[in-house]
Formats: C-alpha cells, structure tokens, sequence
C-alpha cells in the first residue's frame, strides 16, 4: 500500500468511514461566529449518530472563540482540522486571551487532515504539480494559489477535497474539490455539506465582524461542475 502523506503529515492525519455514520457533514470556517454555528446546526439537527467535520479555522476574528472550541470539543462526532488560524496560536504568532492551555492543547491535537477512500478534509489546498506525499502540513493548511490560477482549478485527484480557507462568494463546487470557506465572519453566510444528499446549505451571520474589500472576495469560476447545476446555489436561511 503506497502511502497518501509524509511520514510526518501522515502521523497527524485521522481515518474515518463515512458508512459508519447515519450522515456526514462538512463545515465550513467558522472563525468564533458561535452563535452563527449554532444556528447552522439548528438547521442540520445532527444526532450522536451522525459525524460533523470541520475544514478549520474555528478561531479568531469572530467574537467568540471560546465557545466556538468549547462546542465542537463537547460533542465526541464533531472533529475539525487544523487551519493556519489554529497554527497561529499554537506558534505564539498571535494571541487570543480568551483561549486557556487546555484549549490551545486540544488545537495542538487537531489532525492535519481527515481521510477516507473518496475524500480527504483539508483547510488549504494541494498543489496539482507535487505527489501529496511532497506537501508539509503548512503546505496543506495554506496552500490556495498556484501558478496561474487557484489550486482547485487544476486539481484532478482521485479524492475529493473539502477545504476552507480562502474566503468565497460562493463556494466551490466541483468533482475534485469543495470549497467551503464562505466568509460568516466577513458578513457572507457560513455553509455546510451534507454528504450523502449532495446538498450545501448556508445561515447568513447576524452581524458582520471583519470588514473585506470586495476585491478580495474570490468568486468561484473553472471548478469541475457536479452534474446538477442545481447543487451550485446553497439554500440559505436569513433568519
Ligand atoms: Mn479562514
């Protein structure tokens, strides 16, 4: 069996089995928008049988990263990845008053990536050009440029990626990649993948807690479509 990452990224790397869930949901980054997360999983009502992942960045810029930590730690089906916004902390490179040892300790024990045969849930990207075996962790968490175009465009791989990251106006909807990262704490909504039924639905936020020039909103074009164009357009829910 050839192996997927390095040694290295491999160790901090989770296996799950999607057919051993009723349902599997992918989250997009919340950035401290609790109560914009709590309203999503109001919509999603998911039950101790169903599995919850997130691409990452639970943390920072939103108003309340602490209750962001403390609700996905509380539930033993919800597991998130590690973003660059979680490595942020980890490093010292910035600092988040709010978050305690226990809660930077449970960051720190956050998996680089959560695989499974057809998927793997990643915060960044994978760059086409290099076998994923030649990507660091930090490549994966931050990855979203390369060469001419966004990572996504090119990429074919045989599993589909589900990323967050790079903020979208809408998210990224193609065979190889899904791109979930839709900005809640920006003032966009904050969307979710129900796996099974092929289906994103999206709350907008209450408020908009960092402001972003509309220049650097990435709107979606050159991801392989799904089959059903109807797929493309989220449900939202205003309210
Ligand atoms: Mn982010």
């Amino acid at each position: 069996m050839t192996h997927l990452f390095s040694e290295t990224v491999a160790a901090q790397t989770k296996q799950i089995d999607p057919a051993a869930w009723d349902q599997l949901y992918i989250i997009g980054d919340v950035h401290g928008c609790r109560s914009t997360l709590e309203r999503l999983l109001t919509e999603l009502g998911p039950t101790s049988e169903d599995l919850v992942l997130f691409v990452g960045d639970l943390v920072r810029k939103g108003p309340d990263s602490a209750g962001v930590v403390d609700l996905v730690r509380s539930r033993p089906n919800f597991l998130s990845v590690r973003g660059n916004n979680e490595e942020k902390l980890l490093r010292g490179e910035k600092d988040l008053a709010t978050l305690d040892d226990d809660d930077l300790e449970y960051l720190a024990s956050l998996p680089v990536a959560i695989t499974w045969d057809e998927g793997i849930v990643i915060h960044g990207g994978i760059d086409p050009s290099r076998p994923l075996a030649a990507h660091s962790a930090t490549d994966l968490q931050n990855i979203a440029e390369v060469n001419d175009g966004f990572w996504w465009e090119s990429y074919t791989g045989s599993r589909r990626v589900f990323f967050g990251h790079k903020p979208l106006a809408d998210p990224v909807v193609g065979s190889h990649a899904l791109g979930l990262d839709t900005g809640c704490v920006y003032g966009n909504v904050l969307t979710a993948y129900e796996y099974a039924a092929d289906r994103l639905i999206s709350v907008a936020p209450e408020q908009t807690y960092e402001n972003r020039a509309e220049h650097k909103w990435v709107h979606p074009t050159g991801a392989t479509p799904v089959g059903d164009s109807s797929q493309s357009t989220p449900a939202v829910f205003a309210d």
